[in-house]
Order: C-alpha cells, then sequence, then structure tokens
C-alpha cells in the first residue's frame, strides 16, 4: 500500500489503522493534515480534507504520476481515483461516477474541478481538434457556472448555490466527445436579499393563491423574515458587472460601480470583498467567448443582470388604493434593458390579469405592498431562468455531435456530482430543507452501496461475516418523501388547499400527522425547548445533526408562482435571448389552467432522478471534511472533524472495508483472466468445477490466505493480490502470443 509514503505520514488507508477507533481515526486525520498529507483512503473511497492553502499537489508531474496508475501505487490523491474511474471506463466500458459529499466549505467544488482537470489532461493524446474543444468547454463551464451560481456564504466565500451533476462522454479511445450539465434548484431567494417586515396587527401570511397578500389569522411572529444571512452576497455575477465591466459599457447599462446603490447587492457589501470581482469579470467574459457564447448573447446576459439591479430598485407609492412607480427614469430605464414597450412594463409591475367568470378578464391594481412582492418575485424569476439559459446554451455547445454508436463503439461516460453540501444556518429556510433532504437522498444512496450492498453479497454468497451496525437513514428520507404522509406531500397538500393557508396552519398540520416520528419535532410538541418558536419552527433530526427549520415562506416558495402578466411581458420583448427564457408566456391567462408541478416536488422528482442515474453507474466516493471553520490552514478542529467522521459514517465504512473484501469476481471471469497464470489450469483446467480449479490457482500463488470462495464467485481481500495476478498474466502474454504464432505456423 502507498510504497511512498513511511510511516511517520500516519496511514495512508484508514483500513490500516490498529484499532478501528474514533481517535485513531482522528489522529490518524489530523497527522496528515499537519503534514498537508490531505488525501487518505478507506479502500477505494478518498477521504480528503480541506487544506485552505494552495498545495502544489496538482501539477502536471502529479499528473504523470498517476497517469494509469493502479490506486494503492502512489500516495492517496484524488487522481489516483480520477484514474481508477477512467480506466473502469476504458477497460471495462462501464459508466461510472464520482460524487463528492460534504459540508458547506469542505471542498467539493476544487474536488470535482481537480478530477476534471486530471481527466482533460490524460486524455487526447493525439490532439484532435474536436476533443479539444470539448475539453475546453468543459473546463471553462466551471468558470462562468460559478459566477451565475455561487455566493459568498457564512460558511464559504464560493459557496455553490445550486447542485451540479455533469456527465462526459467518451468515445472507444477514451477521448471525451461531450458532456450534459444538469443543475438543480438554484437558491434564486439570494437574489432578494433582502429583509421583508411583517405587517398589520396579526402579521402577514406571504399566500399567493389569488396572488394576494393575505392575512394571517394566527399570529406568525412579528420578525423578519431573512432571505440571505447577515454578511453574505448576492451572486457573484453581479459584482463582477458592477466593479470589472468597463466604464462605458457600464453607463450604457445605466449603471453606477457601486454595489452599495442596489437594493439587491447593498446587503453584504461591507466589508466582505470576494476575492477579485473585476478579475472574475474578465475570466467570465473570456470563458463565455471560448464556450462560444456569442457577442449579442453576452450583451444580452449583461442586460439581463443589470435589468434585475434596476428591478430592484424600483419603488412603489400608494396612489389612492393601488400602488404607482415613485420613479419614471427607473422604469425607463428597465423597459430599455428588457427590450419591452414602458406602458406595458408599467402595467405588469403594477396590476395583475384575473379571470373573472364567463372567460372575461379583468385588470386588478396591486396594493404598494403586493406590487413590491410581485417585483421581487419577478427578479428571481428572471435569474432562475437566466441561469437554466446559461446552463442549457452551454449543453447545447458540449452535447456530444455526430457519434455514431456503430461506426465508433459504445460512448461511455463519467459523472462528476458537486452539489450543495448539508447546511445548518442560523435561520434555515426551505432552501437548506431542500439541499438537506438532497443529502440524506446521497447519504442513501452511499449507505445502499458502500455498507448494505456490501453485507448483503457475504451473505448472499456464504461468506462467513460479521454484520456491521451502522446508521440508516431511510426513516428520515421517508419523512421528507413519503407520499400523502411525508412532509412535501403536506406541503403540496396546504398549496393545493382552497381558502387561506398559511405557514402557520401548514406546520400545525405537519404537527398533528407527523407529531410522532422520531426525527420531526416542533416547539408545540416539545414545549420546554425554548431554541424554537412557537408557531413557527420545526426540527428534523438529520443524519448530520438537528436542524430547526423555520416555516415562514414554504408555502409561497414551494407554490413558487409568478403573474402570467410578467411572463407575457417578458415573451414579448425584442431581446431573443430573454424572450427564449419565457416560452410559457405566450399562453393568455385564460389558457392557464393547469397547476404546475410545485417547486418541492420538482425538486424531488429530479433529486429521485439522480440517485437513480447514479446508481446505475459504478460509483467512486470523495469523502470532504472541513477541519475547521475560520477557514485556517493550520487548526485542525478536533470536534468539528469527530462530527463530520460520525455522520460521514466513515468509521462503519472502515470496519465493513476491513471485514471486506477488495475484489469479487465470479470464478468462470476469473479463470478466463489469469488460468495462464497457473499450471492447472492452462488452457483448461480438469477439475470438477471452476470453484476448485480457482482454488488450485490461487494456493499455487501463495494467496490462500487473502481470499474467501462464496457460492459463485471469489472474494479477494487486498488489491496487492489481484495486482501480483494481473502482473504475472501482463509478463505471460508475450509469451503465450509467441507460443500460439508458433504452434500456428506448424500447423500450416
Ligand atoms: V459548498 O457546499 O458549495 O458551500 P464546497 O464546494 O464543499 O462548499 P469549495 O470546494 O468551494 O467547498 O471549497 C471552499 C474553499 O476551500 C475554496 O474556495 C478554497 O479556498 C478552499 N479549498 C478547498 N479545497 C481546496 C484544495 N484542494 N486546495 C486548496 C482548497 N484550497
Ligand atoms: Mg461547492
Amino acid at each position: 500500500m502507498a510504497e511512498l509514503e513511511g510511516p511517520e505520514f500516519g496511514k495512508a488507508d484508514f483500513v490500516l489503522l490498529d484499532e478501528v477507533t474514533m481517535e485513531q481515526f482522528l489522529e490518524n486525520l489530523r497527522l496528515r493534515f499537519s503534514q498537508g498529507r490531505i488525501y487518505t483512503y478507506i479502500g477505494e473511497v478518498v477521504v480528503a480534507v480541506n487544506p485552505y492553502q494552495a498545495l502544489a499537489l496538482y501539477g502536471p508531474s502529479a499528473v504523470e504520476r498517476y497517469r494509469g496508475r493502479e490506486l494503492y501505487e502512489r500516495p492517496p490523491h484524488l487522481f489516483a481515483l480520477a484514474d481508477a474511474a477512467y480506466k473502469a471506463m476504458k477497460r471495462r466500458a462501464k459508466d461510472t461516477c464520482i460524487v463528492i459529499s460534504g459540508e458547506s466549505g469542505a471542498g467539493k467544488t476544487e474536488a470535482s474541478k481537480y478530477i476534471m482537470q486530471y481527466i482533460a489532461a490524460i486524455t487526447n493524446p493525439t490532439q484532435r481538434a474536436e476533443v479539444e474543444r470539448v475539453k475546453n468547454v468543459l473546463l471553462k463551464s466551471n468558470c462562468v457556472l460559478e459566477a451565475f451560481g455561487n455566493a459568498k456564504t457564512n460558511r464559504n466565500d464560493n459557496s455553490s448555490r445550486f447542485g451540479k451533476y455533469m456527465d462526459i462522454n467518451f468515445d472507444f479511445k477514451g477521448d471525451p466527445t461531450g458532456g450534459h450539465i444538469h443543475n438543480y434548484l438554484l437558491e434564486k431567494v439570494r437574489v432578494v436579499p433582502r429583509v421583508v417586515p411583517r405587517v398589520g396587527a396579526a402579521g402577514w401570511a406571504l399566500v399567493p393563491r389569488g396572488h394576494r397578500l393575505a392575512p394571517s389569522p394566527c399570529s406568525l411572529s412579528q420578525s423578519r423574515v431573512l432571505q440571505q444571512q447577515p454578511g453574505e452576497r448576492n451572486f457573484h455575477a453581479f459584482y463582477q458587472l458592477l466593479l470589472g465591466a468597463p466604464a462605458a459599457l457600464l453607463a450604457s447599462l445605466r449603471l453606477c460601480r457601486d454595489p452599495g446603490a442596489y437594493r439587491y447587492t447593498r446587503e453584504g457589501t461591507q466589508g466582505s470583498a470576494c476575492g477579485d470581482d473585476a478579475a472574475g469579470y474578465r475570466a467570465v467574459e473570456e470563458a463565455m467567448a471560448v464556450i462560444g457564447f456569442s457577442p449579442g448573447e453576452t450583451g444580452s446576459v449583461r442586460r439581463i443582470l443589470a435589468a434585475i439591479l434596476h428591478l430592484g430598485n424600483v419603488r412603489f407609492v400608494a396612489e389612492g388604493e393601488t400602488a404607482a412607480v415613485e420613479d419614471a427614469a427607473q422604469l425607463a430605464a428597465l423597459a430599455e434593458l428588457t427590450a419591452t414597450a414602458p406602458d406595458s412594463l408599467r402595467r405588469a409591475l403594477l396590476t395583475r390579469t384575473v379571470a373573472a367568470g364567463g372567460g372575461e378578464l379583468i385588470e386588478k391594481g396591486h396594493s404598494p405592498k403586493e406590487a413590491a412582492y410581485a417585483r421581487d418575485a419577478c427578479a428571481k424569476a428572471i435569474y432562475e431562468r437566466l441561469f437554466c439559459w446559461i446552463v442549457g446554451r452551454i449543453n447545447t455547445v458540449i452535447t456530444a455531435r455526430g457519434y455514431d454508436a456503430r461506426l465508433h463503439g459504445k460512448s461511455t461516460v463519467i459523472g462528476v456530482l458537486d452539489i450543495y453540501g448539508f447546511e445548518i444556518f442560523d435561520t434555515n429556510s426551505f432552501e437548506q430543507f431542500c439541499i438537506n433532504y438532497c443529502n440524506e437522498k446521497l447519504q442513501q444512496l452511499f449507505i445502499e452501496l458502500i455498507l448494505r450492498q456490501e453485507q448483503a453479497e457475504y451473505q448472499r454468497e456464504g461468506i462467513t461475516w460479521q454484520s456491521i451496525e451502522y446508521f440508516s437513514n431511510e426513516p428520515i428520507v421517508e419523512l421528507v418523501e413519503q407520499p400523502h404522509r411525508g412532509i412535501l406531500a403536506l406541503l403540496d397538500e396546504a398549496c393545493l388547499a382552497v381558502g387561506t393557508v398559511t405557514d402557520s396552519l401548514f406546520l400545525a398540520s405537519m404537527d398533528a400527522r407527523l407529531g410522532r416520528h422520531p426525527h420531526y419535532t416542533s416547539r408545540k410538541l416539545c414545549p420546554t425547548d425554548k431554541t424554537m418558536e412557537f408557531n413557527r419552527d420545526f426540527r428534523i433530526k438529520h443524519y448530520a445533526g438537528d436542524v430547526t427549520y423555520s416555516v415562514e415562506g414554504f408555502l409561497d416558495k414551494n407554490k413558487d408562482t409568478l403573474f402570467q402578466d410578467f411572463k407575457r411581458l417578458l415573451y414579448n420583448s425584442t431581446d431573443p435571448v430573454l424572450r427564449a427564457m419565457w416560452p410559457d408566456g405566450e399562453q393568455s391567462i385564460t389558457e392557464v389552467t393547469k397547476r404546475p408541478l410545485t417547486a418541492g416536488t420538482l425538486f424531488k422528482n429530479s433529486i429521485v432522478a439522480l440517485v437513480e442515474n447514479l446508481a446505475s453507474k459504478e460509483p467512486y466516493y470523495v469523502r470532504c471534511i472541513k477541519p475547521n471553520d475560520q477557514k485556517s490552514p493550520t487548526l485542525f478542529d478536533e470536534e468539528r472533524c469527530r462530527h463530520q467522521v460520525s455522520y460521514l459514517g466513515l468509521l462503519e465504512n472502515v470496519r465493513v472495508r476491513r471485514a471486506g473484501f477488495a475484489y469479487r469476481q465470479p470464478y468462470h471471469r476469473f479463470l478466463l483472466r489469469y488460468k495462464m497464470t497457473c499450471e492447472y489450469t492452462w488452457p483448461n483446467h480438469l477439475m470438477a468445477s471452476d470453484r476448485e480449479a480457482t482454488q488450485a490457482l490461487l494456493e499455487q500463488h501463495g494467496f490462500q490466505d487473502d481470499v474467501a470462495y462464496g457460492h459463485t464467485k471469489v472474494f479477494i481481500r487486498t488489491p496487492r493480490t489481484l495486482f501480483c495476478l494481473e502482473q504475472e498474466r501482463a509478463q505471460l502474454i508475450p509469451i503465450i502470443v509467441l507460443l500460439l504464432q508458433k504452434a500456428w505456423r506448424g500447423a500450416l
């Protein structure tokens, strides 16, 4: 194992610990972290600790060290894992996937980029132009997606606010021919980083049924609904535009340099510069050009960003019963940037069209508060659609073109998953609920694949095996997603209910129906818990810890409604990019009859599909650990690490691995590959069964203590055994070829 590391560097594989205890695990992790050895294996799983410093681990010489090597030949590294996934894909034509998990700031996105960088470096030795193009686009897409999908949070200065799964397609030569990016639930509320004041004696609940702010029958707290944590920022793209665009461009967009001048970028601007936004702007411009965005498209993207900033500054005043726009110049700039008619824009901002009886349409004026709410909903929707459009645009460029499976053989895939990590903030809302549910699903997949299936196979094959206890998070996943009974189902039910249903009524319904669930509590059910707010908070015992969610905004965000008036307005824009984002704007209000699926259900469906997709591939895992909350390269916060090791199930992983076997193969397949290495099996064995022949082969090599014989498969404990067999086979092949050639000539 890892010849290049001496014992002073700790154990390169946790499987080699003297005893599998938390203390030993942490000591090994700490020792290696303190020496800049941030990667350690558990078998084929890479455990990575965020170094919070640039390490010289990823240059061209590192690529060469790992290229084509077996996992255990070199010190643990992401490159070794990427190579293993690549080899499996190339040699065995297996679709593989690399699942990177860990909490926010643990290093997932960085890991995913190093993996892609490695794959790009080892492929296309003949420099085919089309393959180079695809590789360039795949690499450059990260820069663009991060600009539009990442933001500074309190956990991470470059936090992914969307989930990303990227498939890379390979041809029979093992060169990338294309790819596809799936994006998951962008945290669009971040566009409107504001505090919504509660109004009215009884408070207001945000209920867009009939698109109105309806007074809540029960008193929700008068507290503010924070849509962004203090000190955080909006998406990078806004600051990059403001701080990086040339002065003339800014002037043409009617913008000034100061993020403090815009309501959407004002929050979190004090003392929270995030990297170099101006350099970021230039990098994104370059990346978009490389990907193939036309100048016209890039211009539209900038105008849309500017329009969102202007939209945020539109203010409403009361004019009698209804609202009016305070500043006409603002409106003119907005109309220009969105390429819409000023009058239509004013109408969309101030009124909504509702279908009255008999197919008649009436225009109803908003109150200033309703108009403000609609404005922010529109800003979020535009940004979300812009993001999806960008992903779609990149996909049109990287979708494998002209690939004919009959001519070129089967196209295989490596998928790389980098999704937002588990989050616990001071105030957790619908977004954290979705993110944490997604992490539960991925943990479930990990348990399923690594822990459960492994044990099940040993049992099936009759291998003596001592069962290992592990924490199953299935009940938590069910609590969220079970049809008719889970939280998402109850949320949909509340959204569909006739009459005014508020967030707190939804909470009451959860309390009534989920009150007995061991992973669910609310203040009402646990009145002694003073950390939760009555009538507002509920708590889920997640695999990674307890999270208290504020129910406020759940209904609103789940319904995710946007007035048809806005959609129609933007569909009628003369800007082709903006128009393309609103195909549903073509419908008139009377045609919009079918309720769209809710945001929660859409998210659940996409995550279920993702997990199915991952489960169909051969998985490789990177488990990222955040060593401290101070972003320090030297601090190893033992308690924080202990917690992560514990909830990621890493100790169980080591135990299963230690007790288990690295490789297994059906007897006939095993013999087919290695029979040449043994006189009893070459060219054919005369024994009663393949199992006996396999046994004879392994005994001849002296490997009998490292293997077990199942009903249909042979199990090999350490990779080294297989490595030796492979080496022997490689040495014998040229001799056998010579012998065969001689025999063939003799026969002629
Ligand atoms: V989140 O769930 O998207 O909020 P990630 O993706 O897990 O989170 P990210 O990869 O963005 O975290 O890493 C956070 C920061 O840690 C980076 O911006 C780097 O500054 C730092 N980091 C992470 N990995 C490495 C590394 N291998 N080398 C150097 C690193 N720095
Ligand atoms: Mg990330």
